[in-house]
């Protein structure tokens, strides 16, 4: 029997991070324990390359060698981690997959999307998420966050607002376009409801399984 595939999705600062841990233990009371794996990395290849693109010394690189990355990184991640996994019947919930591609690559960089579906095809094939958390806020909730938290800003988080509000568009273009395979969660909401409508999103998903 094939696993369950949900991804979590959203800009910057917007809990991705924070709500993984009440995801996975959500699942597992539910008797689902969840294989959890992040992009780009998920394996130690696709970790080497995420070094590459989060390096904020890598100030020249092109956005297609951006975008093939991020594929040479899922790549290997699917073979290597997410088939296995979900065709030895596990559930994996994976921090970020081919929709930051679209919202990233296609809406912050402005590569276009046929170029993104040519590559999504040839690696994924038919595979896609079951499930896709989209946990939305408006960018200036995200980015005050992450300024909160400190720390140094990585190749991404040093773009511009006019970046992150074109991804934030393009991940709700897309959550709108296919409904039912996407939850869009209030994520400027404080973590007590966040984690209510999560709660929500999988109890509604764990009676499709
Ligand atoms: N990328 C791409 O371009 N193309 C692709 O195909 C893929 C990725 C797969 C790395 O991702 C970068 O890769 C990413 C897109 C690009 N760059 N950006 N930006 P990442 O997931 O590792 O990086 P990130 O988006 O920057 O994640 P993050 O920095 O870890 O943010 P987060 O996980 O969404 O937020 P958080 O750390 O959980 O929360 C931030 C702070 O807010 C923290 O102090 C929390 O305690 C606080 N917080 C969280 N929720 C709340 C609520 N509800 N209320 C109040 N405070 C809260």
């Amino acid at each position: 029997m094939q696993g369950s595939f949900i991804t979590l999705e959203g800009g910057e600062g917007v809990g991705k991070s924070t709500n993984l841990e009440f995801v996975r233990a959500h699942l597992a009371a539910a008797g689902k324990p969840a294989r959890m794996t992040r992009e780009p990395g998920g394996t130690a290849l696709g970790e080497r390359i995420r070094g590459l693109l989060l390096d904020r010394g890598e100030t020249g690189m092109a956005a297609d060698t951006e975008l093939l990355l991020m594929f040479a990184a899922r790549a290997q991640h699917l073979a290597q981690v997410i088939r296995p996994a979900l065709e030895a019947g596990e559930w994996v919930v994976c921090d970020r997959f081919t929709d930051a591609t679209y919202a990233y690559q296609g809406g912050g960089r402005g590569v276009a999307a046929a170029r993104i579906r040519l590559l999504e095809q040839w690696v994924q094939d038919t595979l896609r998420p079951d499930l896709t958390l989209l946990l939305d806020a408006p960018v200036d909730v995200g980015r005050g966050r992450m300024g909160a938290r400190g720390g140094e800003a990585d190749r991404f988080e040093r773009e511009e607002r006019a970046f992150f509000e074109r991804v934030r568009t393009c991940y709700l273009q897309l959550a709108r376009a296919e409904p039912a395979h996407y939850r869009v969660i209030d994520a400027a909401r404080p973590l007590a409801e966040v984690q209510a409508q999560l709660r929500d999103a999988l109890n509604e998903f764990l009676r499709t399984r």
